[in-house]
């Protein structure tokens, strides 16, 4: 059993972590269409991750004993014109996830549930990170500004990123 709360702020987290796929999806498909084949993997990788995270999520909800709620997954935004405008948008996106995290953390401690802090604490571990990531392949795109040679190198390098399942499931 767990806290009504909590179900529903959970719930409301594994909807967000399937947006957070569909966003990246929504970025991997225009960066194939730039031509950007390592950007369109390194995304779509991204998006295999937020599938784990929030597959994870929905079954510790029933390993509680709970029913998921099931809200309707928003439209991800789809007219990004560059990566660079696409990596500003995954840093603000993953500080925003942080934000939700730590939302959640706050509420299991409150509510003195040590399983469900415990568990939401691999998260909070994660967003750290996510921000990490995303930051430094926002300051590498920065830095290769209008070079091309440069852009496709850094393409190069994210095509060899591969989904390897932070969980055993
Ligand atoms: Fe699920 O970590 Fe990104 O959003």
């Amino acid at each position: 059993m767990m806290n009504e709360n909590l179900v529903k702020i959970l719930s409301d987290q594994v909807n967000a972590e399937y947006y957070s796929a569909y966003l990246y999806l929504s970025m991997s498909a225009k960066a194939d269409q730039l031509g950007l084949k390592g950007f369109a993997n390194w995304l779509f990788v991204q998006a295999q991750e937020e599938m784990a995270h929030g597959t994870n999520m929905y079954q510790y909800i029933l390993d509680r004993g709970e029913m998921p709620i099931f809200g309707a997954i928003e439209s991800p935004l789809s007219d990004f014109s560059s990566v660079l405008e696409m990596f500003e948008k995954v840093l603000s996106h993953e500080q925003e996830v942080t934000r939700r995290i730590n939302a959640i953390a706050t509420m299991a401690m409150k509510e003195q549930d040590h399983a469900c802090y415990q568990f939401i604490m691999w998260y909070v571990n994660e967003q750290v990170e996510e921000e990490s990531s995303a930051s430094d392949l926002l300051s590498k795109i920065q830095m290769v500004g209008d070079n091309k040679g440069l852009l496709l190198t850094l393409d190069t390098e994210l095509s060899t990123r591969t989904f390897v399942s932070p969980f055993p499931i």
